[in-house]
């Protein structure tokens, strides 16, 4: 129910901006253009939402996804139309396949121009049909507050997602009446049944050999606490999916490692030696090894109705929210004879070993692990070989410890700016973004927002001098033939120099210590360029 006492008259430009006041948004991330001018002055005059300006419409819709996936919030975006608009696609996609929620503004040109080709003209609605929940586009003043309330409705309910709104020039001048409206939204949430909660613990209690997956979908209902208190109950063993990891504490026995074509030996088997999979939220894209297995034997619980059977056929499943289903079971049965038997399993995880007396990843992440154990970090990382040596080597064992990566879409160029966004929700927490020398020249413009904004993050770079992860696909599909993985880079500490940030270069173990002491005595942007064994493969 909306409530609205009508007060005052203004602009359309200033309208948008009291409709983001209305519904808490104190930050944006953007880019200014012509078109949308109107609205940059009315954020200059109001000043009270705070804007990151980023370097590139794709960072600021990443750094978003980051501000949203770090403090639960609705992450926005303003960009001017054409290619401001275009240039956070790419972004919208990823927020998109992984479920975090954000209003995208982009200018548009004036409602006599729309579908003439107009300068800087875009068709950014039509073309964000099939990554966004929803895309308006609204033409006329009076349409604004309605529609950022509905956008911030649909981003922010049932699985989380970005809404473009576009944003017709004329608008901005147009005068329209001031609402104070009061943002109550009706929950039409999917109501769980207790038939639905008795087929879940009749399913756990019947079965011998239970096993939990924990997904994204975890995260996103903060069911971490609960799921916990399960295990501790029952001692049913947990996996994790790349998305997961962190819901469930690596250091606790039950905890078998993640799943995936890159995860660990002993959860991928886990997947086939149990008789009952329960998913929480997970997705079992490609990327997850044994999905035949799983016919059957999976129990689905997403609050995603289009999750259900979409990539493993199933007839048990829970539509809902995953914290209140994990709330209200009751299980009497404790599985740890079964447990006991999963940590054999472990012995079957492959071994991370040097094959030259170059520096190798896995032993500068371990060393990364143990400098920052007991701090509070939140960790980004980008796409390829460097991340997963990252997923694989950092411990998240309680929920000060986080780490966000692009899950679905794997998109190289997501780690700096998401460690901007993190860090931009909470200057004082330390982010650490460990990138690749080829993920790190995709969004390097970026360290300019980072200096700007006096960012606490930590750039580690595992610079190998390849594209590491493909080249290590043609080493095996093409028989070494590294067509075009080959790639060279700036000298990056004197390139961060330019934009006054302090860098230094690590070529051996020695110096991995004294060079993190370096980059974690004081609260600036630092990065640490590693040079890292060519031919490292995981
Ligand atoms: C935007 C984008 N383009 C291309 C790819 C394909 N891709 C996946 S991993 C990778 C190599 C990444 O290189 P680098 O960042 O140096 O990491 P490394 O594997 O060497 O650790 C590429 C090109 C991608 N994931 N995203
Ligand atoms: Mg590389």
């Amino acid at each position: 129910m909306i409530t609205q006492n009508i007060t005052t008259t203004i602009t359309g430009a200033k309208a948008i901006i009291e409709a983001l006041k209305n519904l808490n948004v104190d930050t944006v991330f953007g880019y200014p253009g012509g078109v949308v001018v109107d609205i940059y002055d009315e954020l200059y005059k109001d000043n009270s939402i705070k804007h990151i300006l980023t370097r590139h419409e794709q960072s600021a819709v990443h750094a978003a996804e980051g501000y949203a996936r770090a403090t639960n919030k609705c992450g926005v975006v303003i960009v001017t139309s054409g290619p401001g608009a275009t240039n956070t696609i790419t972004g919208i996609v990823n927020a998109y396949i992984d479920g975090y929620p954000l209003i995208i503004l982009t200018g548009q040109v004036s409602n006599n121009l729309i579908g003439t080709n107009a300068f800087q003209e875009a068709n950014i609605c039509d073309m964000v049909k099939t990554c966004t929940k929803a895309a308006f586009q609204i033409t006329s003043a009076k349409d604004i507050q309605d529609t950022l309330y509905l956008a911030y409705k649909i981003a922010t309910s049932g699985k989380k997602g970005p809404v473009v709104i576009d944003l017709v020039k004329d608008i901005f001048k147009e005068t329209v009446q001031l609402t104070n409206k009061i943002n109550t939204f009706e929950n039409d949430e999917n109501k769980i049944t207790t038939s639905d909660l008795t087929a879940l613990e009749t399913a756990i209690t019947n079965s011998n050999k239970p096993l939990i997956v924990a997904g994204g979908g975890v995260k996103h209902s903060q069911a971490e606490y609960t799921l916990l208190n399960i295990v501790k109950k029952t001692n049913i063993p947990v996996v994790s999916t790349m998305m997961g990891l962190g819901t469930f504490p690596q250091d606790n026995s039950n905890y078998f490692g993640m799943i995936g074509v890159f995860g660990d030996n002993s959860a991928n088997q886990l997947l086939t030696e149990s008789d009952l999979v329960i998913s929480l939220g997970a997705r079992f894209n490609d990327k997850i090894t044994k999905r035949n297995e799983l016919n059957g034997k999976l129990f689905q619980i997403d609050i995603n109705p289009d999750e259900i059977s979409k990539n493993v056929k199933t007839d048990k499943f829970i539509i809902g929210d995953i914290n209140d289903i994990l709330k209200k079971i009751h299980i009497n049965k404790d599985f740890s004879g079964w447990s006991k038997i999963c940590q054999t399993l472990k012995i079957s995880n492959k071994k991370q070993e040097k094959t030259t007396n170059l520096l190798h990843s896995f032993e500068v992440i371990q060393a990364i692990e143990n400098y920052t154990k007991d701090k509070n970090i939140t960790f980004t990382s980008e796409v390829g070989q460097h991340q997963l040596w990252t997923v694989k080597n950092l411990k998240f064992n309680n929920k000060n410890r986080k780490i966000f990566v692009s899950g679905g879409t794997g998109t190289m160029g997501f780690g700096l700016p998401a460690a901007i966004g993190a860090s931009v929700a909470d200057k004082s927490n330390c982010v650490v973004c460990i990138t690749g020398d080829g993920s790190f020249q995709m969004s390097l413009h970026e360290l300019a927002t980072c200096k700007e904004n006096n960012l606490n993050i930590k750039i580690i770079i595992l610079n190998n001098g390849y594209l590491g992860m493909v080249r290590q696909i043609q080493e095996k599909q093409c028989n070494c033939r590294y067509s075009q993985t080959k790639i060279s880079s700036p000298d990056f500490v004197a390139l961060a120099k330019s934009y006054g940030i302090n860098a230094i270069k690590v070529n051996n173990y020695n110096e991995i210590k004294p060079a993190l002491d370096m980059a974690f005595s004081n609260n600036d942007t630092f990065i640490i360029d590693f040079s890292i064994e060519p031919m490292e493969i995981l």
